[in-house]
């Protein structure tokens, strides 16, 4: 009996193994440069219509569907697939995407790479019916190499099987039991859940035995003069490249050489423009490797000459304090869902320069680069924050240790993707992790903790080690959840704290929410000694909903309550900084609390038209420029 057990066992696993198919792992370094199109280097936007094919007997792998498509129907790419068709809004499972496309005859001898921007949130992909990598986290590129995979002289198949399901090990976390988020879909956070391919897909190549792998920009001034550190990380057989900093008239070569595979030079700029939201200069760096009559690869990009650091109360750009003014932003459109809209992010950056701000976070994950690119161009500042929304650490130990692997990957991508943006001045490790004290008010049905908070510590602790010693030229920060432990905080270089008197507490009650809020503010800083900021405030506000009394949804109060905490901000030295949560309304899961399915703490409607707290903060926000540049 037991040998005919046995057998099958055995027999299972051959089986099983011959059907397995091997996936590679993608790698953070792979997405550190954007494809680009230079004299040597090319690349191919795959965007537009892709066929499209649910999943939800997820039969698809046993049915081979990486081998082509039947019955599909057609899907804009980028764009999530919720809002592109009338029955998907709420369906989060498998499904299948497909393009096919010829590879230009001129690439032959590269090699050559898909770059995924977005798939959220764990994706599959086959090229010609061929496995060939997965990733999972649905707001951070990752790329793999395809040269051995493709055809020439006819087209090639690309496969991309995506999901979204919700569950409390991932993260973000979902479906977890007793959230305070719940909302259907089951996501345990307050946006919407928006799946499939948000972002475009790129093929793009690079010189096949010799190539740049990775460059990493530091700046740094000393009264006149500035200097970018350029740190150039290659692949293949070269000693020597050269690196031209172009800016305002100025053209600076020097030539550097490798040792091993990393090469690093300094360039000094005398008379530098530094770099600020008020003069958002940027200098061009041009890599080259190899000689300058016969180069092997170039690489271009922009960097702008600045210093971030804090004090005990202020957040230090370029040595001198600078407060931010802004907002917690989403990625989020009608129909679009999460996909990247170009005119709705020029329109979003030409919104909040009209109000004044300066500064956003990209609350609850990373953006599209281009967000980047544009902040870099128009002098923002952003605080950069992975996916790690609503992060807790008290059910078992398997989930936790899954979770906080995932935190890891996800903050390596990050870095890796978002270095040499002279506009990212703080990464953001998580968005509001929950301690067990809150978790046991807000969550039923939970395991037993066991020492939470100093699991969640040690968790929060060790994601920001690790961003120090990746990057130790920039802050590095968690906003903290209201009523969370203040220990934690004391791990932040700043106190980033998203706070709810008058609205979540108090609620229309707003004379005591401002006393509970300066008393909170004080204590905190107090306590820990480090400057402090309201990473979110804000009151739901329906537009055209009138008051004259202070009454929840009207205009009047989401007013009186942003003018409330920008008040009380204003009477605090150690304030370094205020956004307003949200810059538009946005889509959540549908619950009790988010009419119509929306969140509408926007000050601008989901279509971006003001609300009168739009109107308040351009008055408010340029009167302080105005204070400032007046000296009063
Ligand atoms: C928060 C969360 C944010 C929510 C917001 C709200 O604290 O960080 O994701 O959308 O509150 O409006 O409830």
């Amino acid at each position: 009996m037991i040998k005919k057990i046995i057998n099958v066992i055995i027999l299972v696993v051959l089986t099983a193994h011959l059907y397995a198919q091997d996936f590679k792992l993608a790698e953070a370094k792979d997405i550190a440069l954007f494809p680009q199109q230079n004299e040597i280097r090319n690349r191919l936007n795959l965007s537009g219509i892709w066929k499209f094919k649910k999943d939800s007997m997820g039969v698809g792998e046993q049915e081979e569907w990486f081998n082509g498509l039947t019955d599909y129907c057609s899907i804009a790419v980028p764009g999530s697939w919720n809002d592109q068709f009338t029955d998907s809004h709420n369906y989060l499972d498998l499904a299948w995407y497909e393009t096919e496309t010829y590879i230009p005859k001129g690439w032959k001898g590269e090699r050559i790479f898909i770059r995924v921007g977005s798939a959220n949130y764990f994706a599959k992909i086959w090229i010609n019916g061929k496995p060939l990598g997965q990733h999972e986290g649905g707001h951070i590129p990752f790329a793999f190499e395809i040269t051995q995979l493709l055809k020439w002289e006819s087209t090639n198949r690309i496969t991309i099987q995506v999901e979204n399901i919700l569950e409390p090990d991932r993260v973000a976390p979902g479906n977890v039991e007793g959230s305070p988020f719940s909302s259907y879909p089951k996501a345990s956070f307050d946006f919407f859940p928006f799946a499939g391919l948000n972002r475009a897909v790129w093929l793009y190549t690079t010189p096949s035995s010799t190539s740049i792998r990775d460059i990493t920009i530091n700046t740094d001034f000393n009264s006149t003069t500035g200097s970018i550190e350029v740190l150039v990380e290659k692949i293949g057989k070269i000693n020597n490249g050269t690196i031209l900093i172009s800016g305002e008239g100025k053209k600076i070569e020097i030539p550097f050489s490798f040792s091993g595979n990393e090469g690093t030079a300094v360039i000094e700029i005398p008379d530098v423009r530094l770099w600020s939201p008020d003069d958002p200069f940027l200098y061009d760096v041009l890599i080259t490797l190899g000689s300058k009559n016969k180069p092997i690869d170039f690489y271009q990009l922009k960097t702008g000459v600045r210093t971030i650091a804090v004090n005990e109360k202020e957040i230090l750009l370029n040595g001198a304090p600078i407060y931010l003014k802004g907002f917690g932003k989403h990625e989020d459109f009608p129909i679009f869902g999460r996909g990247t809209t170009p005119p709705v992010m020029i329109k979003d950056f030409e919104l909040m320069k009209w109000t004044g701000a300066n500064s956003f976070r990209t609350s609850h994950y990373p953006y599209d680069e281009e967000f980047y690119n544009m902040a870099d161009r128009e002098g923002f500042l952003i605080i950069d924050e992975t996916p790690a929304v609503g992060l807790f650490f008290y059910d078992d130990s398997t989930s936790v240790s899954k979770r906080r692997a995932i935190c890891k990957q996800y903050l390596d991508e990050l870095i890796s993707r978002d270095k040499n943006h002279p506009s990212v001045i703080m990464w953001c490790v998580a968005n509001e992790p929950f301690p067990e004290s809150l978790g046991r008010g807000g969550f039923t049905g939970m395991p037993k903790a066991f020492e939470s908070d100093a699991v969640g510590k040690a968790f929060l602790g060790n994601l920001i080690k690790q961003v120090k010693e990746k990057d130790p030229t920039r802050l590095a920060v968690f906003v903290g959840v209201m009523g969370g432990p203040a220990e934690w905080l004391s791990l932040s270089d700043v106190i980033c704290i998203n706070r709810y008197w008058g609205w979540y507490t108090n609620v229309g009650d707003l004379p005591t929410a401002k006393a509970y809020l300066g008393g909170e503010m004080d204590k905190l800083y107090n306590t820990l000694k480090k400057p402090v900021m309201i990473t979110e405030f804000g009151a739901d506000a329906i537009a055209g909903k009138h008051a004259v009394e202070d009454e929840i949804y009207s205009e009047e109060y989401q007013v009186k309550l942003i003018k409330m905490f920008l008040d009380i901000a204003d009477t605090k030295d150690y304030v370094t900084g205020m956004h307003v949560w949200n810059f538009a309304d946005f889509r959540t899961g549908q619950g009790l609390m988010r009419v119509g399915g929306m969140n509408l703490k926007g000050v601008f409607t989901q279509d971006r038209k003001p609300k009168m707290a739009a109107h308040f903060l351009r008055k408010r926000w340029f009167e302080t420029i105005q204070k400032i540049s007046s000296g009063k």
